[in-house]
């Protein structure tokens, strides 16, 4: 099995590689004999940052669970030179700085200088019939850069099996020809050379948001060339002629339409390089290749313009339009007289710039499609899939996505793993339904003290976090109420941020109020060409400011923004969190898995019936879930009918009150337009996020939270419930699905002889 993806979103590698090698306790031990605590080691190690986000994390735990299932799988990707930027605040706006993470080095990972494979762009094709009579095709004159692997161990969870990453670097074809050096212009050599290695230097930085760039199209097609390249190599190697069982043998999942150029390569290396004929390379591609879309977000879609595509992979082109030709007789033989539907369903968009519309390439290209939650995978067979739904419904399945509970749970939270491994074992690390067995536990006094208290000193060390990183003070016994995910407009910080104004403009109007005591914790990257998620970083940090230094408030409302959100920050703030804030406008976020790491911590949710809180909320109980806003349906049912936003503004005064604190430039002294764009987003410009629409049932939701929060017992049951209901968000049990449903992989257990004690 192949997981292909553009991101891998892995953290730091030495916690788990100790964890999952069962090498805690003597690893714990030689530090204390040198004089050094481990934890204080691991901090050393910088995060592999090869991901923007959810994507590229959930390929992450993909690959532990995919080891310690013990399945025979590869993770294939891109050693970027440069990872996800390192995000840092300078004056409240964010301000990027490289991630140059190999600089001393990577010590996980192993050259593999002996996989190294060439990768053609450009050039011409050319055709002519061959002796036996057949149509064949030349790319020539194309440029070539060589693929060479680097490889990185995936241990399982003590299971002896160890699985590879292996990510591909680019590297001059000169390095390999020394003549070049010796006789050609010295300098153009080494330019050349510079040129062909900014293939693999900078991972892009757009999370949810699709860039026509050459450059990015181009790394796409080099780590597909060589992963099939080595993919092959590798079945050939354990085949006996014959590519008749090759999707029998091979797998291959697409993590979105990132990989998918992978379709037409496998076609283009079985036609022009193997001769197979068109019928029976396409059933065997058809057959290799799997689909899991993660977003139905139009401005995320890859549209690849057609001239760019045609100019970089002229070939590919051509197979494209064969693909399309074909395909599009079918759907006329199902449905003759429908122009409409053809035009809707082509692989290529024709109104505007001619492109090519990479997710229905993947759909028509893989035997299986699948969406990452229940609702997602709804939606995209009645919207963004619905006539292929129509043609093909047996393609289409659900995979709900998982996290690992190795890294968030056992690593990540010490203390809570303790208690509960005291109580019911340890299996629940390989087996996380077994937190069910806490269930009864909630009822028990003594054990909800512990909770209590396991919850606290992992909030202490969050608020030493926010000090150290920030310079604010908190209170850990404070509400700590968590917002942590990339910055967009659909995942509505602002709906957040709105009523943190509230709660201000309350607590200043009735001074001695009576609230529980917050502190709202925020933290994410904005892509760097985002203006407006730029703009709702500095209002964050705007409305720190004017909330954090207010004596009238005594304490009892804080906003903190951490810098530079990823996977080793989310490990210190998963523990520590209270509330988890999942209020993405139903229908827009494909699953989520920032949502299942902070129930799994002990955390309540307050969100929208969006992505997988749908599915958390029937596991946990509505009882024990947070639940506000319009439904998915509701929302497209307002956005047909069109809504005003000026109205809800006008009618709702404490609305009024908070749009009107960022709109009159109280929060931007000397720069009184700053923010004016984000009102004007809301109150000018629609609201498609429908903000204002939720804004009031959002507010309502929140004074359920806080009065839910002041019953200190009731508020631990519904944690210890939450937790112990968890166990379906493993990522073991998405991966079994998929090993079962999609990829037909059975595992293959390393059984060693007992080790001898030396
Ligand atoms: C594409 C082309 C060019 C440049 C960038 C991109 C690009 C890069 C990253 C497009 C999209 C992404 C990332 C998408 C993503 O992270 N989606 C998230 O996937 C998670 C795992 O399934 C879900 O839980 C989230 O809901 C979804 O937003």
């Amino acid at each position: 099995m192949y997981y292909l993806s553009l991101e891998f979103l892995m953290g730091r590698a030495l916690g788990n590689a100790i964890l999952n090698l069962g090498l805690e306790g003597r690893a714990t031990q030689a530090m204390q004999e040198l004089g050094y605590r481990l934890e204080a080691l691991e901090d050393w190690e910088y995060d592999a940052g090869l991901g923007n986000g959810g994507l590229g994390r959930l390929a992450a735990c993909f690959l532990d669970s995919m080891a310690t299932l013990a399945l025979p799988a590869y993770g294939y990707g891109i050693r970027y030179e440069f990872g996800i930027f390192f995000q840092r605040i300078r004056g409240g706006a964010q301000v990027e700085t490289p991630d140059n993470w190999l600089r001393y080095g990577n010590p996980w990972e192993v050259e593999r200088p002996e996989y190294l494979y060439p990768v053609h762009f450009y050039g011409q094709v050319s055709s002519r019939t061959d002796a036996d009579g057949a149509l064949r095709f030349l790319w020539a004159d194309t440029q070539v850069i060589m693929a060479m692997a680097y490889d990185t161990p995936i241990p399982g969870y003590r299971n002896n099996t160890v699985n590879n990453m292996r990510l591909w670097a680019a590297k001059s074809t000169r390095e390999f020809d020394l003549d070049y050096f010796n006789h050609g212009d010295y300098e153009r050599a080494v330019s050349d050379k510079a040129q062909s290695e900014t293939i693999s230097k900078v991972l892009y930085p757009n999370d949810n948001v699709f860039e026509g760039r050459e450059l990015r199209l181009k790394q796409e097609y080099f780590f597909v060339s060589a992963t099939l390249q080595d993919i092959l190599r590798r079945f050939k190697k354990s085949s006996s002629g014959g590519f008749a069982d090759f999707p029998d043998q091979v797998a291959v999942q697409l993590n979105d339409t990132h990989p998918a150029v992978a379709i037409p390569e496998l076609m283009r290396i079985l036609l022009d390089q193997e001769r197979l004929g068109w019928e029976e390379a396409w059933a065997i591609t058809v057959g290799t290749f799997g689909y899991t879309n993660h977003t139905i977000l139009p401005e995320a879609l890859e549209r690849w313009p057609v001239s760019l595509f045609g100019y970089v992979l002229p070939r590919h082109l051509q197979i494209l339009y064969e693909i399309n030709r074909r395909f599009l007789e079918q759907v006329t033989a199902r449905w003759p007289n429908e122009p409409e539907r053809l035009r809707r369903m082509s692989l290529f968009e024709e109104d505007g710039e001619k492109k090519v519309r990479m997710a229905h390439l993947a759909v028509v290209g893989s035997h299986s499609v699948n969406g990452v939650s229940s609702l997602h995978s709804e939606i995209l067979k009645a919207q963004l899939f619905r006539d292929f739904y129509e043609l093909w419904p047996e393609r289409f399945n659900n995979k709900t996505n998982g996290i690992t509970p190795r890294r968030w749970l056992r690593l990540c939270n010490p203390a809570l793993s303790r208690l509960i491994s005291e109580r019911i074992g340890e299996d629940w690390v390989r087996d996380l339904d077994q937190l069910r067995r806490l269930e009864p536990l909630a009822e028990d006094p003594r054990f909800r003290e512990s909770w209590r208290e396991v919850k606290l000193a992992n909030k202490q060390r969050l608020a030493e976090c926010v000090r150290s990183l920030t310079a604010i003070t908190v209170d850990p016994r404070s509400l700590f109420d968590c917002q942590v995910k990339r910055i967009h407009e659909y995942k509505r910080q602002l709906l957040n941020l709105l009523h943190v104004l509230a709660l201000y403009n309350h607590l200043k109007a009735n001074p001695g109020a009576q609230v529980v005591p917050r502190t709202v914790i925020f933290a994410g990257k904005a892509a760097p060409g985002y203006a407006m998620a730029k703009l709702i970083i500095r209002l964050i940090h705007a409305a720190a400011e004017r909330v954090n230094d207010d004596p009238d408030l005594d304490g009892r409302l804080k906003v903190v923004f951490l810098p530079n959100y990823g996977v080793s920050l989310a490990e210190r703030i998963m523990p520590g969190a209270d509330l988890s804030e999942q209020i993405s406008t139903a229908g827009t976020e494909a699953s989520g898995t920032g949502n299942m790491k902070f129930a799994l911590n002990g955390a309540l949710t307050i969100g929208t019936l969006d992505g997988a809180n749908v599915e958390i909320r029937e596991e946990v109980g509505e009882e024990n879930f947070f639940l506000f806003g319009l439904t998915a349906a509701e929302v497209a049912q307002q956005q047909a009918r069109g809504y005003d936003p000026r109205e809800l503004f006008d009618s709702n005064p404490t609305l009024r009150g908070a749009l009107d604190l960022i709109a009159s430039g109280a929060l931007s002294p000397g720069q009184p337009d700053l923010f004016v764009p984000i009102v004007a987003g809301l109150l000018d410009h629609g609201d498609p996020y429908m903000l204002l629409e939720d804004f009031d049932s959002y507010l309502n939701c929140q004074q359920r939270v806080a009065a839910a929060y002041r019953d200190q017992e009731a508020w631990t049951r519904m944690s210890i419930l939450n937790v112990a209901r968890m166990g379906r968000f493993s990522s073991d049990r998405t991966i079994r699905e998929y090993a079962d449903e999609i990829w037909g992989v059975r595992a293959a257990p390393v059984s060693l002889p007992p080790r001898k004690r030396s």
